[in-house]
């Protein structure tokens, strides 16, 4: 059995308020989740961070991914990362947090966070399809020096479901940077994670706070029962 090509009205219980999206206009953006910082034996769990926290999210993307492919629907990955010369690294990330191993060094799986690098690749359960865009960016917020806003634009995208690592980092930056440029962005909770707990749930509430400021925040059977909801077989 195939499924058709999901388009029109979408909506599902979300916070602060229902999330309406049209899913031909919507991309599932998935930020940052690389071997560096989700594998037992990266640059992560190197610096003392238990992955744990992170890796509880690959299973709901893995399905949230699935059911977003099978509707024949736009998926953009995030790496964050550096050229191997590292001309596009800002001195004072190279130097915050004063730590003996930073940015370019050799880690436990390639250089840290440097293009081409094992660690630097999406991890092997989430990895991109050919035809899906990966974005490769130097900063926190997948807007920051890319060709997201681009790409996004040239697709009529207007939605965004942002998921990835990690929930107060390049998860929340991203949200904020696309709520700026007009996107209206859900989070799906389960398939967002920090290494702490407390960030979680603050980064979590920002977001949502204030009337939805940001965005909306959900789960993602919602997203997957509402794809269901409008997929009918064709044969
Ligand atoms: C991301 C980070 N992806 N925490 N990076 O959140 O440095």
């Amino acid at each position: 059995m195939t499924t058709k090509h999901t388009s029109g009205h979408l909506s599902l219980d979300a916070e602060p308020y229902t999330y309406e999206f049209d899913p031909a206009h919507t991309a599932l953006v998935i930020i940052d989740m690389q071997r560096d910082f989700l594998e037992p034996g990266g640059f992560g769990e190197m610096l003392g961070n238990d992955v744990s926290q992170l890796r509880r999210t690959i299973e709901p993307n893995k399905l949230l991914l699935a059911a977003w492919r099978a509707a024949g629907l736009q998926v953009i990955h995030t790496r964050e990362g550096h050229r191997p010369d590292l001309t596009d690294l800002p001195p004072a990330k190279k130097v915050r947090g004063r730590g003996a191993t930073t940015i370019g060094d050799a880690g436990p799986m390639g250089r840290i966070l440097v293009r081409g690098e094992a660690g630097h690749d999406i991890i092997p359960e989430l990895y991109p399809l050919p035809s899906e865009p990966v974005i490769d960016k130097p900063g926190k917020g997948a807007f920051y020096a890319t060709d997201l806003h681009s790409i996004l634009q040239h697709a009529g995208i207007k939605h965004l479901i942002v998921t990835g690592v990690t929930t107060e980092v390049c998860v929340n930056t991203t949200v904020r940077e696309a709520n700026d440029r007009g996107y209206d962005c859900l989070v799906p909770e389960d398939c967002v994670g920090s290494y702490f707990p407390e960030f979680q749930e603050a980064g979590l509430k920002m977001i949502k706070a204030q009337g939805g400021i940001f965005g909306w925040v959900s789960d993602s059977a919602k997203i997957i029962s509402a794809l269901e909801a409008l997929s009918s077989p064709t044969t």
